[in-house]
């Protein structure tokens, strides 16, 4: 083998470690309400599904308005039956449109954090 190919075969090496390591990293599978959605009642909580079990002690939601103002009710738990799922409470919300900020542990300790809106309409 020349050393270019050794090269090559080392970056590829490294590249399916790394995506091997990133697929045991918790991404956001789906959300209530969900990602984007407009809903029409303020809803009791939110829940967030992760694609792994979260380390509960490290893993948070929290909800802000269009000001940046807290809604949630500061009470985010992993869910006892469930340690993929993320869930916190809500204050009573007027229409506007909401963000969902997370970051979580995974229980590989790997942190990740995302955040998306959903909409309540009149
Ligand atoms: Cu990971």
């Amino acid at each position: 083998m020349s050393i270019r190919r050794i090269a090559f075969a080392c970056i590829a090496a490294v590249a399916w470690l790394a995506s091997a390591t990133a697929a045991a990293h918790a991404f956001l599978d789906h959300a209530v309400p969900a990602v984007g959605s407009s809903v029409h009642r303020s809803p009791q909580d939110v829940r967030l599904w992760f694609t792994e079990k979260l380390e509960p002690t490290f893993s948070r939601v929290r909800v802000v308005d269009a000001q940046g103002k807290r809604v949630d009710r500061d009470d985010s738990h992993v869910d006892a039956t469930d340690a993929s799922v993320l869930t916190a409470s809500l204050q009573r919300l007027a229409p506007g449109t909401y963000r969902v900020q997370w970051r979580v542990v995974s229980v590989d300790t790997h942190v990740t954090e995302g955040d998306y809106t959903f909409e309540i309409k009149d």
